[in-house]
């Protein structure tokens, strides 16, 4: 059975960051995995180069946009073949077969009848491209999704009848419970879809950089909405609406996607593709979000990290171990050296590394660097058999889309190896003339590692590659059929010797990221807060434990309202002037109109974060956030028991 694995494409407005590194390596390690097994491998990735959030970027950058975007996916290309990514395909949005096709795909769905001519008028917020109804925005302007401004935008436009597949796509949910793995973030899509699915706008008028109406449309006017062009990448890379060559490939087995874009992937891109009657991917496969040292990444506060700065510094295999084993896959994960280092030395360089010298070294000393098998069974069929039970469970973790759990389950081969070499102190027996014995510890251990080796291979295939190499085996479909399927032992070989794979690391290699701020709109942080926690309630607190220090970053006082006015026009606002016992007092913008009257806070205590960064509201400077609690029943400000001076610290 042939295996089509996906990445989304990348936005060609900046360049590539761990996140994007992230989904890579996951799909990279998918389709090494599938390979190993010798399925046939199809393997797409590229970048998502149209709309208008690049012809901005360009201008920006004092570009012509072919030019930026040719640019920019050069980066992402050159990136991935520095990872040696074993992508089948690199699309790009602006390829004309690409173009075509999706050309090709609006005709059909025209013909369908699932797409009309209207006008629509909404709130189009340019950095996620998408439109927003006023119920959902923050404040009655900003996106709920990046916080960023919306503007109105009125145009003419073609619809896709979403709502017509609303019934089908829930069907297909309930029919298919891997259709969105992991399971856990079914609900949010699914819930989403029983809210109530309103028809897709698919084209737009306000700027040109996009895909063209298709010529029998005969309506120059419009360019095609970018989330329309891009997913239908996923079958024009197969050539879909030039020769199907490669259809054969579709339906998908797992497309992976970061949390922020499952709604286009598991309701948009299913409804498209059933108005194209063609088969839905198997899994959509969605991984969650990292962050650095606890802090959202951006371009704004400077800490995001490139893949190749710590690929630089640590090694790109040791950066894919890492990424993976760190999170359970769907949750959130942060990356901080600390726990790069504590991985790599003692998963790395202790579990695993320190394994291979040893018996590199045993080997020379005892036997000539032969290792031989044949009395491994006589000593250790207990061991044996505890591996072979583990390496037979591996494949449920990865079909599961588990690497974590895989890797985890894989470790514990090399307990059994380091174990076996401490209860049966191979020096002793020799020592002791039991020469087979401690011969047959060692080979146990080298059957240890080389069955690991090959589990390893997709998430590390060069250092397992060195491993195979040492133990005298290639990893390839027939060594995988050998040692692991039909559980044969390694033949006589020649250990050979390797410097240490994985040096131990004692300081950070890397500059530590710098000190980040917090979101500078309070009241967009608070909100959007809000709304994450309410989408992944069942997160457990322990997953996101602070230190105290960081707690201690935030600067919170007791302040006193001395002044108090409703924003005009807006419906939440509240403008204060709160003093905290500094020179003057601080305007503080707050969305509390709606439980508080501006006249009954003033004279009243209230807990300010004081060390937010300056914010505008509306227009009006922001310049801290008040503490408050809300539930069902309304929302109520945080003040302390008893009045005490302004400026008290809290804490
Ligand atoms: O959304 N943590 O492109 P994009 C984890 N072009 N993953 C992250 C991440 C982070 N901090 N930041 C980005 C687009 N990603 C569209 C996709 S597909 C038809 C069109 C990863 O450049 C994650 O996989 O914004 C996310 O889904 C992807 O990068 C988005 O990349």
């Amino acid at each position: 059975m042939s295996k089509y694995i996906t990445t989304p494409i990348y936005y060609v407005n900046g360049e590539a960051h761990i996140g994007h590194a992230y989904t890579t390596f996951i799909a990279d390690t998918m389709a090494r995995y599938e390979r190993l097994k010798n399925e046939d491998v199809y393997f797409l990735t590229g970048t998502d180069e149209h709309g208008q959030k690049i012809e901005e970027s360009a201008k920006k950058n004092g570009k012509p946009t072919q030019q930026f975007a040719d640019e920019i996916s050069a980066t992402f290309k050159n990136l991935w073949d520095e990872f040696e990514i074993s992508y089948s395909q690199f699309i790009r949005t602006t390829d004309e077969d690409h173009k075509k096709g999706v050309q090709k795909a609006f005709e059909m769905m025209f013909a369908k009848g699932d797409i009309y001519k209207d006008f629509y008028e909404g709130h189009y917020c340019v950095s996620c491209e998408t439109f927003f109804p006023e119920t959902q925005l923050i404040d009655g302007e900003f996106c709920p999704d990046c916080g960023r401004s919306t503007s109105v935008v009125k145009e003419e436009s073609y619809f896709f009848r979403l709502s017509k597949y609303q019934d089908a796509l829930l069907n297909h949910y309930a029919q298919n419970p891997d259709f969105i793995l992991p399971k856990s973030r079914a609900n949010e899509v699914i819930n989403f879809v029983k809210g109530g699915l309103k028809d897709l706008s698919v084209t737009r008028t306000s700027f040109s950089w996009g895909v063209k109406m298709p010529a029998s449309m005969n309506d120059d006017k419009h360019v095609m909405y970018v989330w329309l062009d891009a997913l239908l990448n996923y079958v024009t890379a197969l050539g879909y609406g030039k020769d199907d060559a490669k259809m054969n490939y579709w339906p998908a087995s797992v497309q992976f996607v970061g949390k922020d874009i499952l709604r286009f992937h598991a309701i948009y891109w299913p409804a498209f593709l059933m108005s194209l009657d063609l088969p839905l991917p198997k899994t959509i496969g969605a991984h969650g979000w990292w962050t650095r040292d606890g802090e959202k990444m951006s371009k704004s506060k400077g800490n995001v990290i490139a893949p190749k700065e710590v690929s630089d510094a640590y090694g790109a295999e040791n950066l894919r171990y890492f990424m993976l084993r760190e999170v359970p896959f769907g949750q959130d994960g942060d990356f901080s050296q600390r726990a790069f280092i504590d991985r790599m030395n003692s998963e790395l360089s202790n579990d695993l590394g320190n394994l291979l010298n040893r018996i590199i070294g045993m080997s020379s000393k005892y036997s000539d660097n032969v290792i031989d098998s044949v009395d491994v069974m006589k000593y250790h069929a207990k061991e044996m058999n505890d591996m072979h039970t583990i390496v037979d469970s591996l494949d449920q973790y990865m079909e599961a889309i588990q690497p974590h759990r895989y890797l985890e389950e894989l470790w514990r081969l090399f307990a059994i190896g380091n174990k076996a070499i401490e209860e049966h102190a191979p020096w002793t027996k020799i020592k002791e003339n039991r020469k087979d014995e401690a011969l047959a510890t060692v080979a146990l251990v080298a059957n240890v590692l080389a069955k690991a080796a090959v589990m390893l291979h997709p998430i590390m295939p060069k250092t397992t590659s060195i491993i195979a190499d040492a133990l005298g085996f290639e990893i390839n479909y027939a060594s995988y059929k050998a040692l692991i399927l039909d559980k044969e032992l390694l033949k006589v070989f020649n250990i050979k010797n390797v410097p240490p794979l994985f040096p131990r690391i004692e300081e950070p290699l890397m500059p530590e990221a710098p000190k980040a701020m917090p979101d500078n709109r309070p009241e967009i942080a608070e909100k959007k807060e809000e709304k994450l926690k309410k989408a992944e309630a069942p997160k457990a607190e322990a997953d996101n434990l602070i230190e105290i220090g960081q707690f201690f970053q935030t600067s919170l006082k007791v302040g006193i309202v001395i002044e108090a006015q409703e924003v005009p026009k807006s419906a939440k606002l509240l403008k204060l002037q709160v003093d905290l016992g500094e020179e003057k007092p601080r305007q503080v913008v707050a969305g509390i109109k709606e439980h508080y009257s501006a006249e009954s806070l003033i004279g009243s205590c209230v807990c300010v974060v004081a060390n937010l960064k300056p914010a505008k509201l509306m227009g009006m400077v922001s310049e801290g956030m008040l503490l408050a609690a809300k539930d069902e029943s309304g929302l109520s400000l945080i003040r302390p028991e008893k009045p005490k001076k302004a400026g008290t610290p809290i804490g």
